[in-house]
């Protein structure tokens, strides 16, 4: 290393489990290296493609490092380069003429573009709550999950990362991981060669399928079916482990008396697999010791997600595998860092001073836009303000949603540090910093360590972070309370409770103090200690079955005979690095997976360039026949900006507005159309 070099501990910002911890190397005020830290144990000094080349995307020449107006019409992406000064007065005297009728038209819209906790919800949650604007109800993603582990567990909590490498038997369970959970893959394959089986359930038979040694191609949405016939044979062949449901388990008799109406035969129509497959996965899983179940996101975004996850949920606690550290079950470990996380004190929602204003819900994001106000709804929309996400690209139902955003009656801000699809329909664009240009601290879904992100290098043009671009309105807004002042790194030593701040920054992470196997004598976070079957308010976990499916729409199915899902790309994350041309090129053009036997019937053949609709929309892209689709399911790699597609639109053009069972999620995989081949140009 160059004698004028210095490295600094960073954090992956990424809405991804891994959190991976990085090592930024700085020359002459320059990034020239970012690399996994060698010693953070889950990182292993590996980065993914995708972050890997994250200098690349700092650096990229289309950034946006200046405030820029709009002079095209929404949707257009025209706009000219104004100061500071001009953007954030503008902002500021709209939102207090909105704010002087009725602060719910405002509403905030944002997600994990950037994991952070301040550069998250910080500064700008200090700001809304002062504001008294409308509450968004962040449900993008894993609120049916959520909500699940929380009725089943009492919380978002599960085992710990690293003991699945010790496992025996490891059912990879909705979760494609060399794409997304690339750091857990890494241990499964350790258990691998020390003897694991690997079982993967996924409609779409992905990367990590192919090295599994057994796959589960099941038609999406009925795991549900699939958990409660794995417990039918439990309970037939006595698999059960009687002391610790005795002891740890409340509502068992209401459950297996669910699961003996769930032979594997009625299960197998359910779910179109083999009666067979289901019944080895039994055994496997009922007579192998300890065996780990990493359930991922992608199989709760239908519409009985929630009761899914429950089931899925229960089955470490049947056979008792929580009594070792490497057997149980890992959604999510983000509830470890309840404790730890001094979430009120970050984002202040005592500045509501007793307000109460409404929700909207970020899944229902088109709807919301198109509404008149009233009814119940509230005040119409008349300002959104957008960070960390990309919605006109990722919402579902984009027709409606890219309709609302091109109300020309609503205001629109938006921080970004692209132009995206949803800048494009901005009124007002801020430029916000990437993760090289500011600080941040950062917990995880996938593991139990806090990670620092110090800035590597200073902000570049006149990019600045999203808490300074808050700390700035607010005082814009005539808004004087102190904590409107505090810079970054008060927020910092404000976000946490019980973490060494010198061991963080000395380090570049800590690790939290938790048990090796939680769950081993019960204690899990419900008020009686025990997995709950039925949970107030929600009822015995049940078999939900998709909205748009044969049985509960068979007229709709007539028409739309084809299931589609759409599962993260693996050199995306989410619509992040779609303009990341080296990441872009491998992932070539909007594809769509179908399988030969549904394509040949409609003259589809590889490479050809299809439509694929329903009632919502219709969008187009290039077919590719395989047998990564199962019969009766095509699959549309995700998520495209709009502008990147074939015609300005994305796999979103068709999925559904409609909710999940529990959570109030969106229902991106639960969706029905018909794909036809294009005439040839
Ligand atoms: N490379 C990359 N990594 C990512 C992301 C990304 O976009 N790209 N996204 C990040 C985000 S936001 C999240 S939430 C996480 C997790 O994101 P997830 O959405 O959980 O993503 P995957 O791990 O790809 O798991 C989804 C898998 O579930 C399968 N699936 C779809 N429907 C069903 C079903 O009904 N049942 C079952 N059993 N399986 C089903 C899909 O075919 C896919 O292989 O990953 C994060 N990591
Ligand atoms: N069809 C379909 N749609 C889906 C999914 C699917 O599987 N299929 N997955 C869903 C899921 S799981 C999720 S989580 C959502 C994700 O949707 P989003 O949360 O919107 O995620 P991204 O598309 O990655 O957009 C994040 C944006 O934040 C910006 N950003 C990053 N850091 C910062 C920062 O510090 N400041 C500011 N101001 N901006 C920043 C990035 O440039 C990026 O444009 O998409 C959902 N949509
Ligand atoms: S996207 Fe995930 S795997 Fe890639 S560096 Fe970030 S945390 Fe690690
Ligand atoms: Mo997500």
């Amino acid at each position: 290393m160059n004698a004028a070099a210095r490295t600094v501990h960073a954090a992956c910002p990424h809405d991804c489990p891994d959190t991976c911890a990085m090592r930024v190397t700085v020359e002459g005020g320059r990034v020239v290296r970012i690399a996994g830290d060698p010693e953070h144990p889950s990182t292993a000094g590996a980065l993914c493609t995708k972050v890997s080349r994250y200098a690349e995307r700092t650096y990229h020449p289309e950034r946006l490092l200046h405030p820029l107006k709009r002079v095209g019409r929404k949707g257009e992406g025209r706009f000219e380069r104004i100061s500071w000064d001009e953007a954030l007065d503008a902002v500021a005297v709209r939102l207090k003429a909105i704010a002087a009728r009725d602060a719910q038209a405002i509403v905030p819209y944002s997600y994990a573009g950037t994991m952070g906790l301040l550069q998250g919800e910080s500064m700008a949650a200090r700001f809304w709550h002062r504001l008294g604007a409308s509450r968004l109800e962040r449900t993008i993603c894993s609120s049916a999950g959520g909500e699940a582990l929380a009725a089943t567990y009492g919380g978002k909590v599960g085992m710990h990362l690293r003991f699945f490498a010790q496992s025996k038997l490891i059912v990879v369970w909705g979760s494609n991981s060399i794409a997304s959970n690339l750091h857990f893959w890494t241990l499964a394959q350790q258990a691998k060669r020390d003897g694991a089986k690997l079982w993967c359930i996924d409609p779409r038979r992905t990367e990590t399928a192919d090295k599994c040694h057994r796959h589960l191609a099941l038609r999406p949405g009925t795991d549900g079916a699939l958990a409660l016939a794995l417990m039918h044979e439990l309970v037939v062949h006595g698999w059960i482990d009687r002391d610790y449901v005795a002891r740890h388990v409340e509502g068992f008799d209401a459950l297996r008396e669910r699961a003996l109406q769930w032979p594997p035969a009625r299960a197998a129509a359910v779910c179109g697999v083999p009666a067979d497959d289901i019944r080895e996965l039994a055994r496997d899983y009922g007579t192998t010791k300890p065996a780990a179940i990493r359930l991922n996101y992608g199989m709760q975004r239908v519409a009985g997600g929630g009761n899914a996850v429950r089931l899925v949920a229960l089955l470490p606690c049947l056979v008792g595998a929580w009594r070792d550290a490497a057997g149980g079950l890992l959604l999510s470990s983000s509830g470890w860092f309840a404790p730890h996380r001094d979430d009120a004190a970050l984002q202040r929602p005592d500045l509501l001073g007793g307000r109460r204003p409404r929700t909207v819900n970020m899944a229902t994001i088109g709807d919301a836009l198109l509404h008149p106000g009233g009814g119940g709804f509230g005040p119409r929309i008349d300002a959104l303000v957008v960070y960390n996400s990309n919605p006109v690209a990722i919402a579902p139902e984009s027709p409606k949603v890219a309709a609302g955003f091109a109300r020309d009656d609503l205001l629109t801000v938006v921080l970004e540090q692209f132009a995206t699809d949803t800048v494009d329909h901005a009124d007002i664009v801020l430029p916000a910093t990437t993760q090289l240009e500011h600080l941040d601290v950062h917990t995880s879904y996938g593991h139990t360590d806090v990670l620092i992100n110090e800035p590597a290098i200073a902000p570049l043009g006149e990019a600045k972070p999203n808490t300074q671009i808050f700390r700035e309105l607010a005082a814009r807004m005539g808004y004087d309370e102190p904590c409107f002042a505090d810079d970054d790194e008060a927020l910092l030593r404000q976000a946490l409770r019980g973490v060494d701040l010198r061991e963080l920054r000395g380090r570049g992470w800590v690790a939290l103090p938790l048990p090796d196997a939680p769950f081993a004598d019960g204690g899990f976070l419900t008020p009686s200690g025990k997995a709950r079957v039925d949970a107030p308010g929600v009822g015995v976990a049940d078999v939900v079955p998709n909205h748009e499916c044969a049985e509960s729409a068979p007229a709709l199915a007539a028409r739309y005979p084809l299931a589609m899902i759409s599962p993260p790309a693996r050199h995306f994350l989410n619509s992040t690095f779609v303009n990341v041309r080296s990441l872009r090129s491998v992932e070539g053009e909007p594809r769509l997976e179908i399988h030969p036997d549904d394509a040949t019937p409609r003259g589809i053949a590889s490479g050809m360039r299809v439509r694929v609709f329903n009632d919502r929309g219709r969008y187009r892209c290039t077919a590719e026949v395989s047998t990564r689709a199962r019969p009766g399911v095509v699959n549309a790699l995700g998520i495209w900006w709009r502008k990147f597609g074939v015609d300005g639109t994305n796999v979103n053009e068709v999925t559904s507005q409609r909710l999940t069972d529990l959570g109030r999620a969106p229902t991106f995989y639960d969706c029905l159309v018909e794909v036809q081949a294009e005439p040839a140009a």
